[in-house]
């Protein structure tokens, strides 16, 4: 058996309730195999059995009261996987289906994702399976108050910095840091995503779609393609999708799908700028439903209940790109069979984990394009790396100068994918590619410090 299976085998026993975390170390060990021969002194070191174990895992109470006055009780998480190239960085999510295991599953992953970056960042995840649908702004807030009165003592803007996931937009972080600044009275760099105001980077909020749309465009360019009049679906309404939208209409792309938890919608005529500042406004103001974007656009269609990924299989959709920008495990075999039936080029990930394993062999095998979630979604962990240099630097950069480092860090990631795949024998595998050049550096920094 290989270093690798064995790994992968002690997971899968240990952490067996833990099926998103065993996906995603099994996605990723699979793929680190050609480093085994080149590298000896990773097994020597044992470097793969460290690295899939968290520095440590931090879940406490979280006690608030609701509107009614009732005490409500959530359970929070934060999972400090790796901080040997940086201190530890990574979002929040809340949403009912988070629990240990998704937390593991995205804060291992951040750690390549951070690593690619080329950025000094170490792998973290936290959040809560608390619902912030439906709740009033006084009650998030007393959530949030109450979540961050035990999360303080374990970040610092050299120790660990949260930052938006499912979930944690700008006024999530709005209430983050202020009650983190009264209760340690400082104002430091401790989260990213802040508003303007109080120390936030232009280009944030867009960044992790405005880089999906980035990313793509570099893949497309390695075949003589681009985004002009190609059919693009985005699954997902919420940050990362409506900021992919934005980019892929900029760039000459036709986006005809978008989705929620409860359904998804088909408007064939596109999603241009007006009808985005639509969904903008619905979402992040008004905090609605996509099923209200038929109301005032009838020519559109909106199916309950289904996926975009679910529509385009029944109904034999053509779409040259899929950006699947909502959550893990969207895209499954049949999705996956049914894209490469209908003649997809490209599959890139916005959300993190959106395909699932065999998902993404049918893709390779069928030879889509296919850019995973932590090459291709890391623009936004970027940008909150740049937030946290200004930060440091007490400056702010202008929205150009910010967009312009995004660009040349999702084109060198594209190139370091490329590369690593080549130089292990895996050419035009961005999987492989972008898992081992993430994966090189961190296990090079743990090399160095010896046995912690
Ligand atoms: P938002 O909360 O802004 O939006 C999430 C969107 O996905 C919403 O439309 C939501 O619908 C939908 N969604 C969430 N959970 C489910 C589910 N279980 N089934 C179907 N639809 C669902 O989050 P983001 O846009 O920030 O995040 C989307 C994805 O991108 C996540 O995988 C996240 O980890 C990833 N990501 C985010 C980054 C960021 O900077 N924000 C950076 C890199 C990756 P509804 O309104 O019904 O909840
Ligand atoms: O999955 C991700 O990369 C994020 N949610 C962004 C994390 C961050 O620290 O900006």
């Amino acid at each position: 058996m290989s270093v690798i299976d064995e790994v992968v085998e002690k997971v899968r026993s240990k952490d067996r309730d833990q099926p998103e975390f065993i996906q995603a170390v099994t996605e990723v060990m699979e793929t680190l195999k050609p480093t085994v021969d080149k590298h000896p002194e990773f097994v020597k070191a044992k470097i793969y059995e460290r690295i899939v174990e968290p520095d440590r895992m931090i879940i406490f109470r979280v006690p608030w009261e609701d509107d009614n006055h009732e005490v409500q009780v959530n359970r929070g998480f934060r999972v400090q996987f790796n901080n040997a190239i940086g201190p530890y960085k990574g979002g929040l999510r809340l949403h009912p289906s988070v629990n240990l295991s998704v937390i593991k599953f995205l804060g291992f992953e951040q750690i390549f994702k951070n690593s690619l970056t080329t950025l000094p960042m170490g792998g973290a995840k936290g959040g809560s399976e608390f619902d912030p649908k439906g709740k009033s702004d006084a009650e998030v807030m007393r959530f949030i108050y109450a979540f961050m009165r035990e999360l303080y003592r374990y970040i610092g803007p050299d120790t660990d910095v949260p930052a938006g996931d499912i979930g944690v937009g700008g006024r999530e972080i709005g209430y983050l840091f202020g009650y983190y600044k009264k209760i340690v009275n400082e104002h430091t760099g401790v989260l990213t995503g802040k508003g303007l105001e109080y120390g936030g980077s232009l280009i944030r909020p867009q960044a992790t779609g405005y880089g999906v749309a980035y990313f793509a465009a570099e893949m497309l360019a390695t075949r003589g393609k681009d985004f002009a009049s190609k059919v693009v679906a985005i699954s997902g309404s919420g940050n990362v999708a409506q900021f992919a939208v934005q980019k892929v209409t900029q760039l000459g792309g036709k986006v005809v799908t978008l989705s929620d938890s409860n359904g998804s919608i088909v408007d064939e005529e596109g999603i241009n700028a007006e009808k985005l500042a639509f969904v903008m406004n619905l979402k992040n103001v008004k905090r609605g439903r996509i099923k209200e974007y038929v109301e005032r656009y009838p020519n559109a269609k909106y199916i309950e209940g289904k996926s975009v990924w679910d529509i385009i299989s029944d109904n034999g959709m053509k779409v040259d790109v899929a950006l699947p920008c909502a959550t893990q495990n969207e895209i499954n075999e049949f999705h996956a069979n049914k894209l490469v039936r209908n003649g997809v080029i490209a599959v890139v990930e916005g959300a993190n984990m959106p395909s699932n394993l065999g998902a993404i062999k049918i893709l390779q095998a069928n030879n889509v394009l296919f850019g995973p979630a932590k090459a291709a979604n890391a623009g936004g962990v970027a940008v909150s790396g740049l937030e946290m240099s200004q930060n440091s630097l007490r400056l702010s950069w202008t929205s150009e100068e910010v967009d312009q480092r995004l660009q040349q860090i999702m084109k060198s990631i594209h190139k370091a994918s490329l590369e690593a795949a080549e130089a292990y024998g895996k050419p035009g595998d961005y999987l492989t590619g972008a898992n081992i050049a993430g994966f090189i550096k961190v296990a090079k920094a743990m090399l160095a410090y010896g046995i912690v």
